[in-house]
């Protein structure tokens, strides 16, 4: 079969297997990397350990994206409503970002990725906001992948204080309501300057948003998976991209 006949049909590589079509990669892929807790209970092990194995596939998966030509890869990595675990595993999770970083930052850097994260970190150890601070403002400049950490993060949330400063600014007189657009509240948001996802992925069998990035999911493709997320591979990156150019085919262009 001449596949250039076929540019309706999936492209195919030498070895029979679907590849990426370059021109469609999703510019912004977000990622809630569920079913930690589920892979260590499965093996036996604390709770703790899943997040540790699934710290090591955020680097692996950061490497893959910014290989395929992703721009944007935002990862849940602390929800609002997490405080609610056991305060040992908490603790645990704060010392996560320091952690990866003082591995991680060097390599980064060298991949010119620039580290981003989205939510009230005020309420985070010091230590921990001091590492991530760090990490942001040494990125900067850096013009790769935006590696966007949400941490302490909550959709409504989100959304509450963006009303809170609109509100005040209404008062004061320096927004007039009738000038109020989708663009406008966009630009309020804790991801301003960034793009919505064209993506989100979901690992763990769980079929739920689960409050994130309420505002910005609107018209994102949705992808789920049964994969916990330390079992996730670049192969399923890559299986949820090509699900998303299935999704997304530009027939003939248009
Ligand atoms: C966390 C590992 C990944 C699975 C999900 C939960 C556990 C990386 C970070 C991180 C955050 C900010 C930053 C650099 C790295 C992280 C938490 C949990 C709280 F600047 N992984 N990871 N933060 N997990």
């Amino acid at each position: 079969m001449i596949n250039r006949f076929f540019s309706h049909t999936e492209l195919k590589t030498d070895n029979g297997s679907t590849r990426l079509d370059q021109d469609n990669i999703p510019s912004h892929i977000a990622i809630i990397m569920d079913g930690n807790g589920r892979w260590a209970k499965n093996k036996g092990l604390p709770r703790v350990a899943g997040h540790r194995e699934g710290m090591k596939v955020v680097t692996n998966i950061v490497e893959k994206a910014n290989e395929i030509g992703v721009r944007y890869l935002t990862l849940y990595a602390f929800s609002t409503e997490n405080w609610k675990r056991p305060e040992k595993e908490v603790e645990f999770l704060m010392k996560l970002p320091e952690r990866f970083l003082e591995k991680e930052l060097p390599n980064l850097q060298k991949n010119n990725v620039k580290v981003r994260t989205i939510g009230d970190t005020s309420l985070l150890p010091r230590n921990t906001v001091r590492a991530v601070e760090k990490a942001v403002e040494e990125t900067a400049d850096n013009t790769g992948l935006v590696l966007n950490f949400a941490l302490n993060y909550g959709g409504r949330h989100e959304l509450v204080e963006m009303v809170k400063v609109l509100g005040e600014d209404i008062a004061e007189g320096t927004v007039n309501p009738e000038d109020i657009t989708e663009n406008l509240l966009s630009e309020r948001l804790l991801t301003q300057g960034l793009p919505d996802p064209d993506l989100l992925i979901r690992t763990s069998g769980e079929i739920r948003l689960s409050n994130f990035m309420l505002w910005q999911l609107a018209y994102s493709e949705f992808w789920f998976t049964e994969v916990l997320w330390p079992d996730f591979k670049d192969e399923d990156l890559v299986e949820a991209v090509k699900e998303y150019q299935q999704r997304k085919r530009r027939y003939g262009g248009v």
